[in-house]
């Protein structure tokens, strides 16, 4: 074994680990180098990693971080009120791209209506785009002035 020597292992889970055999030196990374959100691997052995007289090269365990997973930013399609599009219209598009029954959307409307604008959804950030931009386009090739637009929705 030479001072460069290094142990690979892997778990049935695929993490790998490297531990250095250099004398003195006990170290251990994720050997595909990603780093997670804590940025580091758990690694719990008997005694203190600086102390290799406690240890030596056997003794590691290796426990495999909990995958952190963050959910994707929420965001929500406001529609925005005005003096021409139809009610009936409205309605449509509530039915058509947010798959409310009539009766809901009807409200919304009203909602947007009375107020000046109404959520239609919340969404992650690129289906809210998708939802926004149908909404715009389909109102623009119908020739109603309706719009909708996306606000980041902070409180999920
Ligand atoms: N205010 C419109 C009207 O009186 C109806 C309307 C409702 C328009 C909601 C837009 O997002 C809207 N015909």
């Amino acid at each position: 074994m030479t001072d460069s020597e290094q142990f690979r292992s892997e778990s049935s889970d695929g993490l790998a680990l490297c531990a250095s055999t250099v004398p003195g030196l006990l170290t251990s990374r994720l050997a595909n180098g990603c780093s997670t959100q804590s940025g580091r691997a758990a690694v719990s052995a008997s005694a203190s990693d600086d102390d290799p007289a406690e240890h030596g090269d056997t003794g590691l365990i290796v426990a495999p971080e909990k995958p952190k997973l963050a959910k994707p930013p929420l965001w929500k399609v406001v529609m925005l009120n005005d003096d021409y599009t139809p009610m009936e219209f409205v309605v449509e598009v509530l039915q058509t791209f947010f798959g409310m029954n009539g009766e809901k959307a009807t409200q919304i409307m009203l909602m947007v209506h009375r107020t000046g604008k109404g959520t239609c959804g919340i969404f992650p950030k690129d289906i809210a785009e998708t939802k926004c931009a149908q909404v715009n386009q389909y109102a623009q090739e119908s020739q109603h002035p309706l719009v909708s637009e996306i606000e980041p929705a902070d409180d999920e």
